[in-house]
């Protein structure tokens, strides 16, 4: 299947999936933030190339559908197959019932294939945006500090888009 029509597929079953729900302090649809962080990994891909491009732009398009949504690891599975069933497992951080620490959670993905890695460093490139009207400045500098963390735990595996996350993270200073 080609980039399109893999594209296509990941977003319509992940903007259903989270149909309803919005960007923070926002009306715009959490599928937003999605498209970004995929349109993110095919600009990272003109940097330095990808392998398995195409099923990872699926992940992004997916990486919050196990966290924030009811579709489960099984259906995403026998749509998409393990290699995106298994990228959106590592990116969400609920665990039975529970929510990893953000070292635990940094440290699956950094020992995962680094597909993984590269969509989270792109979603935290998205992400580093002007933060919504309703965080603290305690939260955005927290925020900041959390960066830096992925930043040093991930940054390995695509060095084009971990220069183009320090530079977002040196610009998020002027925000608290
Ligand atoms: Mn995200």
């Amino acid at each position: 299947m080609n980039l399109q029509d893999s594209y296509n597929q990941a977003w319509l079953f992940a903007a259903s999936a989270h149909a309803g729900q919005t960007l923070t302090a926002s009306t715009l649809p959490y599928a937003v933030h999605l498209a970004m962080v995929a349109n993110e990994v095919m600009a990272a891909d003109r940097e330095a190339s990808i392998e398995r491009l195409a099923e990872t732009v699926q992940i992004a398009l997916l990486h919050d559908v196990l966290e924030d949504t009811s579709v489960s690891f099984e259906q995403l599975q026998t749509r998409f197959g393990a290699f995106v069933a298994e990228g959106a497992q590592r990116l969400s951080k609920a665990a039975d019932g529970g929510k990893l620490s953000l070292e635990n959670y940094l440290g699956r993905l950094a020992s995962a294939a680094p597909q993984y890695a590269i969509v989270k460093l792109c979603d935290r490139i998205t992400n580093l945006q002007p933060p919504p009207s309703t965080w603290a400045r305690s939260k955005i500098s927290e925020y900041h500090a959390e960066s830096q963390r992925i930043l040093a735990v991930l940054g390995h595996a695509h060095e084009p888009s971990a220069e183009r996350l320090r530079e977002k993270i040196d610009n998020y200073r002027r925000y608290f």
